[in-house]
């Protein structure tokens, strides 16, 4: 195990080096350095950047925690914070970072490539394509212009017996894998809105919460996901005691949908209850539906739902990466 501390500082690559070292282009080596402020190469007669290879080890490091679904302004403030503790990483061994494709390929293209890996079983190919995917795009694309199409067309390929529910389960299984995984990559911050999301009573899918919960969680708010059929009592006991500022909840079908009336009448009875706000495929496919829950609509897209959520609690995250196409 070596620590990233343990590389030299002397400069001595040009940027041009670098790149090749890392796969990272020029331009975007410059803009980190500008943004972030996290590297400090030295300049040689010429003025030209020399990196050290701390440096590289650094880059090398953000990289590979890119590519592992965190952006790189919360990559940079993790290390930050940890540096200043005293504690630095292990860096990462070459060889474990893959190619930044420079393709342009659009999401939907992914999203089909995907689609068929999966109702093709093809598990070690799905888990490599997503490697590139999350290496090429931000969150907001692959969660809603690559998984979700994706999973959009396994339900269509169902309803039409083209495929079994052995395939469908097979394909929601893998993805629902790799978002807990990119929640998990997530900092669970303090101090900040809490926010707890679950799927509504009888509710059986929960990719739609998930997702939500991934994508608040990377906005910076501190997020707990509860996955799916969550039952009115318990919710109500927990949040007198978690005392979430807001609870969020997902509902695919009609029955699920009316059961968020129950919930919501009994958390509006806690001493301090916390905001609720509610969507999903059911108040999309039914709109009037949403008048009949006393809490939030927040929309019918995640997009949407994000910046109500951002409005009603606060924006917290002001670092937030750019989208990378
Ligand atoms: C995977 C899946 C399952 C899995 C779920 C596994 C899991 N762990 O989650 C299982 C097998 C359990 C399942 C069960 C059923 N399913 Co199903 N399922 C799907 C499938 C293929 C994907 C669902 C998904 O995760 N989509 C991803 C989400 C993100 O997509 P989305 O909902 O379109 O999201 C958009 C909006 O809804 C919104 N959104 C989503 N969630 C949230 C949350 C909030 C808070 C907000 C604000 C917005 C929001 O954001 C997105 C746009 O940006 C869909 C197909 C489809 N079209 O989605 C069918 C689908 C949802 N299922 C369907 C059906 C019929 C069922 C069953 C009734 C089947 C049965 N006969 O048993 C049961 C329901 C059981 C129950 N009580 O809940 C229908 C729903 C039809 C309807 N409501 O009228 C669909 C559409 C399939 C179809 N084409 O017929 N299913």
């Amino acid at each position: 195990m070596t620590l990233i501390s343990e590389f030299s500082e002397d400069p001595k690559y040009t940027i041009k080096n670098v790149s090749s070292q890392t796969g990272i282009l020029p331009v975007t080596l410059r803009a980190w350095e500008r943004r972030y402020q996290v590297l400090s190469p030295g300049r040689a007669g010429n003025r030209y950047r020399l990196y050290s290879d701390r440096d590289v080890a650094i880059l090398r490091w953000l990289k590979s925690r890119n590519q592992n679904g965190i952006s790189i302004s919360l990559a940079v403030e993790e290390l930050q914070q940890s540096t200043r503790n005293g504690i630095w990483p292990e860096a990462v061994p070459t060889g474990i970072l893959h190619e930044t494709s420079q393709s342009n390929t659009p999401p939907v293209k992914y999203a089909r490539r995907l689609y068929h890996l999966l109702i093709n079983y093809d598990e070690s190919g799905a888990m490599e394509l997503v490697r590139e995917i999350i290496a090429n795009y931000d969150l907001r694309t692959i969660t809603m212009e690559i998984f979700t199409p994706c999973l959009v067309g396994i339900g269509e390929a169902w309803n039409r017996g083209e495929i079994k529910i052995t395939t469908e389960h097979f394909a929601s299984a893998f993805i629902r894998g790799k978002l807990l995984t990119l929640l998990q990559a997530y900092p669970v911050k303090r101090n900040v809105p809490f926010i707890v999301i679950a799927g509504a009573p009888t509710e059986e899918h929960e990719i739609g919460a998930l997702m939500m919960a991934v994508l608040l969680r990377s906005e910076g708010f501190r997020v707990e996901f509860l996955g799916a059929d969550i039952p009115v009592d318990d919710l109500v006991y927990h949040s007198r005691f978690e005392k979430p500022d807001m609870i969020v909840l997902s509902a695919t079908t009609r029955t699920a949908a009316l059961e968020m009336k129950r919930m919501q009448e009994k958390l509006a009875q806690l001493k301090k209850p916390p905001k609720f706000g509610f969507g999903g495929f059911a108040f999309n496919l039914e709109p009037e539906l949403r008048e009949q829950i006393p809490g939030i609509f927040l929309g019918e897209t995640m997009e949407i739902a994000i910046k109500k959520v951002n409005e009603l609690l606060g924006s917290v995250n002001q670092n937030r990466s750019p989208r990378k196409k």
